[in-house]
């Protein structure tokens, strides 16, 4: 909790509530800076990899390493917890391991990924899809933030090469397993630490609807093509087809050129959607798409649509698991998550599982975000116990 307040006035966002941190913006460097003396100060070799990643180790870089880590990005107006209680954690688990003169027979490294939230460029988990393969760097380098600068021109700027950037082989090769440790984000535990089982398939889409532009006061209402009625109408059908478990949320809108006397010419919507399997996300996004169509049509107005990131479903790796069990306790529960992280990208290349903390208000996203000091010691306990089990001979 001393690390987390140590943290506490860096990136805080006056006008949303709660942080706003994104990748490589000024704030996120700050926390960088701040995890790369943190690791220091404990002897811990700190290295960025290639994609904008940052790789802490205590041992020689190499096969078989034990790897923990998550985030220190944020949503906009995001919580205290989601990405920085991973990092900190990873820290604090070093220490208790440390203080109990703990040897590691494997490598143990810490990394922090670049742009997990997406909150800037768009594409969630950004550095861990870079390092899979799972985006081309090219892809990645025409990403374009709110004021128009791209993914590549930040990354220039805070010193990587968007030209070096892309899978990362050796890096890959080097992990043995990954661990993330997470608040958890809905009301799913009831103890202070489980696993996850599951992520749900998950992606972003983008529909810009384009109309006429023009005066709210002199345009008779049948004289009107205003795209933001297919908009609005769009919104409807994601709640109505989210159904069976699955969810899909428009939590983003930009209106063009977005003035109360204004009918926009043109209005950018972004979905969010998850399911239980592809095929089901899919169908629910179909049928938004079909609605968002049909009004469109209705209004005279054209429509867009541009699949913006996709991730399937991510199992973690039952094997790990048992591992974590053994080390933590064989009846922590495991549960499934609609969260996405780095974790679930990590996981169709190497052994991966995650630790969750409890959440008691089930918030995230959002400035409630929360969990319990008592709560984080445990997630911290059962990092450093894990850790241990894995990294011994
Ligand atoms: O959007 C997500 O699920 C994640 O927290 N990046
Ligand atoms: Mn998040
Ligand atoms: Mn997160
Ligand atoms: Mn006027």
């Amino acid at each position: 909790m001393t690390d987390l307040a140590d943290l506490a006035d860096v990136g805080r966002d006056l006008r949303r509530g709660g942080y706003s941190r994104h990748g490589f913006d000024r704030v996120e460097l700050e926390l960088r800076e701040w995890f790369t003396e943190e690791a220091r100060r404990r002897g811990l070799d700190v290295r960025p990899d290639r994609n904008g990643n940052l790789w802490a180790w205590w041992g020689a870089p190499g096969p078989g390493a034990v790897v923990t880590g998550s985030h220190l990005d944020s949503v906009p107006g995001g919580g205290a917890f989601d990405g920085p209680l991973g990092v900190v954690s990873a820290l604090q688990a070093v220490d208790l391991l440390r203080a109990g003169g703990f040897e590691p027979a494997k490598p143990l490294a810490i990394v922090v990924f670049v742009e997990e939230e997406g909150g800037r460029f768009g594409v969630a988990c950004l550095g861990s899809r870079l390092m899979t393969g799972a985006i081309t760097p090219e892809a990645a380098a025409r990403l374009t933030d709110a004021d128009g600068v791209t993914f590549g021109e930040a990354a220039h700027a805070a010193g990587f090469d968007p030209l070096r950037m892309g899978r990362d082989e050796p890096a890959l090769a080097h992990v043995g397993a990954f661990v993330e440790l997470h608040v958890e984000q809905g009301r799913g535990l009831d103890v202070p630490v489980g696993l996850a089982s599951s992520i749900l398939a998950h992606g972003r889409w983008r529909y810009t609807f384009t109309g006429e532009g023009n005066h709210a006061g002199a345009t008779l209402m049948e004289d009107r093509r205003d795209p933001m009625l297919p908009a609005a109408q769009l919104v409807v059908a994601a709640r109505r087809a989210a159904r069976d478990g699955a969810r899909a949320t428009v939590g983003r809108i930009a209106p063009n050129p977005g003035g109360t006397n204004v009918i926009a010419s043109s209005v950018d919507v972004w979905l969010d959607a998850r399911a239980d399997d592809e095929p089901h996300t899919r169908e629910v996004v179909e049928r938004i798409t079909s609605a968002a169509r049909r009004a469109a049509a209705d209004e005279g107005c054209e429509v867009r649509v541009a699949e913006e990131s996709w991730g399937g479903t991510v199992l973690f790796d039952p094997a790990l698991m048992a591992d974590v069990r053994r080390a933590i306790g064989e009846d922590t529960p495991a549960l499934p998550t609609g969260a996405g992280h780095d974790a679930g990208i990590l996981a169709a290349h190497v052994p991966t599982a995650m630790l969750f903390v409890r959440n008691p208000t089930g918030v995230s996203h959002a400035p409630a975000e929360f969990a319990e000091a008592d709560d984080c010691a445990a997630g911290v306990a059962a990092l450093a116990a894990t850790l241990e089990h894995l990294a011994s001979a």
